[in-house]
């Protein structure tokens, strides 16, 4: 029995972990292919099977993604066209970690060449494969038995450890993650089933150092060997619909569209009112964004060429030696597009038009996982814009009050990394602006502790490092920061970038005013110049203007970066930190290259130090009237609350791109009623 409930939720969490469905390979004409547009199941099994022919079948596929395409030859490919394309492969074989690129057209793989800097992303076979292993360690059994857990009721789940633990594993080589473990005993559905959440129990003080490879036992930690522990066994809010009392449903509110949807996808490209842009699905950073621009008179306009989150990365802020250690990398670690979910129930609108995607397993098999992509147009409840003249109440024959209803269009995804779930949103106005959104929600991490209020004897010292969110549960202080990746090529490829400085001016001392301010237009030569650290009292307009367009008063056409502030709170020297170059600065600017895509470097897991931005700006090129790329970095610092559990509410992040003197007028104004 004991057994096949293990295989029961070894199943459910591979299922869960894949979400995959076979594939026939279809064959898609290369013509119809953009250049933009993701590697197909076709592509996928060719580039591995050359691979695998060349340097073995025991070859570990990391990541196939399409290689960055050369942007000049890129942007002037028109539909129907062919374009060359490319398969950039890293994988791990015999303990290392190689990169190769395999040219479709003259089916030929580059030299490999070796990495040494970092690892490259989890594949969801070999966290299933070492989970399964290390459950059914007798060394990890017999502890989760001292603290009162049998059989099915406990799961170890897997940890990325960065650089540590070299004084017992070679972080170079080794592969390397830290497990932790939960009771999982179940409430619901005749105590079959596991809880709603893995998370809900942890057991505290107990870790496992694992070679996830070699399938190795490193080191095996208890922090409460022989002695009194935390209680992990206690009744869980579960949340599925079920096992709660829902309040009664709310009246019916419908959204519908019966005259169908308003956009158009061609290929990888989609077009909406008069934004036209590519979209392409990667395993690593999910949803990207390709030659974004407005469709106008005077042609097709390009605001950006691509746009992508770069990195996230999660440091939690707890010394314990069960703890110091976590601090994720969700993107270069795990891979948002290998852990997309599919997207149903109250994911998207019931108008949503929903995309599968092409991925591939370890072996280099492409796969489609259906519906990890949904596209729809909502209304945000409030108008484009508005005015009502009151100044002509009285006036007959004149339309006095004017207003326009706004929608939008959302391209969305949702990558759930262990215990967070993160929406990728991009959002596309019809006033000329684009939203990226984050939003994250899922399971906070919690630490096992002896507490179950603030009365009791340990309390004081136990929620030193975080908030007792439940019972016995402490929600650990962590930070969340974004970082993305924008090629902004506003009006063509040439662009400055401007900080627009708002300051006092100085006035003359007989002046009626002695406060002013206005607007100083500070030039930004090079890449260490460009870098901004953002300050509440000293504002500034983060612009990029065309080098060539102008517009009707003869300001050259700029797209405005808006984003809040977020810094790292503690020093920059922290081991992990400075595996984080981009938290530096909020806006790194650096001159376009086709291999920098990375804010932390192109392979995270177990990364060295100062990988990715830092190096990409450390040759200080001058940035004027060239082609340039923004990196935005965006976050907040999370304290858990009570209301974070037992599950999150949904919290917003965003950059918004903001059109600035690039049209002549409010580009809604046509809008009708
Ligand atoms: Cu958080």
């Amino acid at each position: 029995m004991g057994l096949y409930q293990r295989a029961v939720i070894l199943t459910i969490l591979v299922l869960a972990g894949c979400g995959q469905s076979s594939t026939q390979t279809q064959e898609i004409p290369l013509a119809v292919l953009s250049p933009w547009h993701s590697l197909t199941a076709v592509e996928i099994n060719e580039a591995s099977a050359a691979v695998s022919s060349a340097f073995g079948s025991d070859v570990i596929f990391n990541r196939i993604s399409l290689t960055e395409p050369d942007k000049e030859r890129a942007r002037s490919w028109e539909a129907g066209q062919s374009s060359p394309r490319s398969a950039d492969v890293i994988y791990r074989l015999k303990r290392t970690t190689h990169r190769v690129q395999y040219d479709f057209e003259n089916a030929t793989i580059s030299e490999p060449q070796e990495i040494t800097s970092g690892q490259p992303m989890l594949m969801s076979e070999e966290l299933l494969g070492a989970i399964e292993v290390v459950n059914q360690l007798p060394e990890v059994i017999a502890v989760l038995e001292q603290r009162g857990i049998t059989g099915t009721d406990g799961l170890c789940l897997p940890r990325t450890v960065g650089r540590f633990f070299a004084e017992i594993a070679n972080p170079v080589n080794d592969r390397l993650m830290r497990f932790d473990c939960f009771n999982i005993r179940g409430q619901s559905g005749l105590g079959l089933l596991p809880t709603s959440s893995a998370f809900a129990r942890p057991v505290e003080g107990f870790s496992i150092l694992f070679d996830i490879e070699q399938l190795e036992l490193i080191e095996l930690t208890d922090a409460f060997k022989g002695s009194d522990h935390p209680p992990n066994d206690f009744e869980v809010i579960e949340f599925h619909e079920s096992a709660l009392d829902t309040r009664p449903a709310l009246k019916p509110m419908v959204i519908t569209q019966p005259e169908g949807q308003n956009f158009e996808i061609t290929g990888s490209q989609i077009n909406w009112q008069a934004w036209q842009f590519h979209l392409r699905f990667d395993p690593r950073q999910g949803t990207i964004l390709n030659n974004i621009g407005v469709v106008s008179d005077q042609g097709f306009r390009p605001v950006a060429y691509e746009i992508a989150m770069s990195e996230m990365f999660v440091p939690y802020q707890d010394p314990d030696a069960h703890w110091f250690y976590r601090a994720y990398f969700d993107m270069g670690e795990y891979g948002f597009g290998n852990m997309a979910t599919e997207l149903k129930g109250s994911d998207c609108p019931s108008t949503a038009v929903y995309q599968d995607v092409v991925l591939h397993t370890a072996n280099g098999d492409a796969f489609t996982a259906e519906n990890r992509i949904c596209i729809f147009e909502f209304d945000p409840g409030y108008p484009s814009w508005r005015h009502h003249e009151s100044m002509y109440n009285e006036v007959p024959g004149i339309v006095k009050h004017n207003s326009r209803p706004a929608t939008n269009l959302v391209v969305r995804m949702v990558a759930v990394i262990g215990n967070y779930d993160y929406f990728q949103d991009y959002i596309f106005q019809q006033d000329g602006r684009i939203r990226i959104r984050l939003i994250s929600t899922g399971i906070d991490a919690t630490k096992g502790v002896f507490s179950a209020s603030l009365d009791d004897a340990r309390a004081a010292e136990e929620t030193q490092t975080g908030t007792l969110i439940a019972p016995y549960r402490l929600g650990v202080n962590h930070d969340h920061f974004f970082s993305y990746r924008i090629d902004m090529d506003v009006d063509g490829v040439d662009n400055t970038f401007v900080r627009q400085r708002l300051v006092s001016a100085q006035q003359p001392t007989d002046a009626p005013r002695q406060g002013i301010w206005k607007v100083h237009q500070e030039r930004v030569l090079s890449e260490q110049q460009a870098q901004t650290t953002m300050k509440v009292d000293k504002p500034a307009l983060l612009t990029f203007r065309s080098s060539t367009a102008r517009n009707e008063m003869g300001y050259p056409t700029s797209y405005q970066l808006m984003f809040p502030n977020t810094h790292p709170l503690v020093t920059m020297d922290d081991v992990i930190y400075q595996r984080a170059g981009f938290l530096k600065n909020n806006l790194w600017v650096t001159r376009y290259k086709r291999d920098e895509l990375f804010s932390t470097g192109l392979a995270v897991n177990q990364s060295d130090v100062g990988q990715g931005l830092p190096q990409y700006a450390a040759d200080n090129e001058a940035i004027e009237d060239t082609d340039l790329v923004a990196w935005p970095m965006i976050g907040f610092h999370h304290v858990p609350m009570a209301e974070d559990w037992p599950v999150m509410p949904a919290k917003v992040d965003e950059i918004t791109l903001k059109p600035r003197n690039f049209f002549n007028r409010n580009p809604a104004l046509d809008v009708p009623e």
